[in-house]
């Protein structure tokens, strides 16, 4: 494929873009969250205004976004994470959008950095580098999974797309020297028939004995797995008692969400869902050694 580069002028707007987002959600969650790397944020505080909904109208930034001058109420919808393929300079490069299918099919990509040459230093993030969401775009076929990445900084791993259609590839990170946390997303086109599923659909419960329970209230997601009926405490995986990924449906929006304390055995996120619609969450979770993914949908009104 041909490696598309982010003109200057769409650097900076993208930058600008970026420190809104992040003043968004650090005023929502209250906590100190950092916005760029000291080159990125000379050049995106240069008269950009902070506030959402301003100076976002570049259709690159996110498809629907600021409706002119008039700021949104909440996060513009074009400040939400994983809308975008390149953001503050980097970029979710695949080596191929269109994959064959099947249930191993290999998938490399890399993310660029400003310097236009592949990432190579990362921060860990739930003690990982990289974290590769895969989802159909009918929000079927969920797939949260950790590639290896090559010397060259080249990421691989295999994607189970037994299914065809349009996918969706998040790959949420963390560079060091970069943004706190960056959400890229790209399309892939898998071949193979399609048959449009009813959402959101997880893999079969490879544990039949299992049986996982959401309680949203607002922002709060509590989740509690039932193992025979018994509420059990989800063992350690990646840091935490589990992860929970929430994406908009209509555009599969990524929402960031924050692991809570307390509540055991539940486990309890603060999930901020910034838009009326619908939400598919899904919770990856280890029992018995073993990784599960469970999901909902939720509607926020
Ligand atoms: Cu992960």
């Amino acid at each position: 494929m041909t490696a598309m580069r982010t003109s200057p002028s769409a650097s900076v707007k993208l930058a600008g873009f970026t420190v809104a987002v992040a003043a968004v959600f650090a005023a929502s969650y209250g906590v100190a969250r950092a916005v760029a790397p000291d080159g990125l944020a000379g050049r995106s505080s240069g008269g950009h205004s902070m506030a959402p909904g301003m100076e976002m109208g570049e259709p690159e930034a996110g498809h629907g976004g600021a409706h002119g001058d008039e700021p949104a109420p909440g996060p513009s919808a074009a400040t939400a994470p994983g809308l975008a393929v390149a953001d503050t300079g980097y970029r979710f490069v695949a080596e191929a959008t269109t994959l064959a299918s099947g249930p191993a099919t290999p998938f490399r990509f890399r993310i660029d950095g400003p310097d236009g040459s592949p990432l190579q230093r990362y921060e860990a993030l739930h003690e990982r580098e990289l974290h590769l969401i895969v989802v159909r775009r009918d929000l079927t076929g969920f797939q949260h999974v950790h590639p290896t990445r090559g010397a060259d900084g080249t990421w691989s791993i295999t994607l189970d797309l037994r299914q065809g259609g349009t996918w969706r590839a998040f790959a949420d990170f963390a560079p060091s020297g970069g943004p706190t946390q960056l959400t890229l997303g790209v399309d892939l086109q898998v071949a193979g028939a399609f048959v449009p599923g009813t959402a959101p659909a997880a893999a079969a419960p490879t544990d039949a004995s299992l049986a996982v329970a959401f309680d949203r209230r607002g922002d709060d997601v509590g989740v509690t797995v039932r193992r025979d009926g018994v509420a059990v405490e989800p063992e350690p995986y990646l840091g935490a008692r589990g992860h929970l990924v929430a994406l908009r449906a209509g555009d599969l929006a990524y929402l960031h969400v924050h692991p809570q304390e307390g509540g055991a055995p539940a486990v309890r996120f603060m999930a901020e869902l910034p838009t009326s619609g619908t939400y598919a969450l899904f919770f990856d979770y280890q029992v018995g050694g073993v990784v599960h993914t469970a999901a909902t949908t939720t509607e926020v009104r």
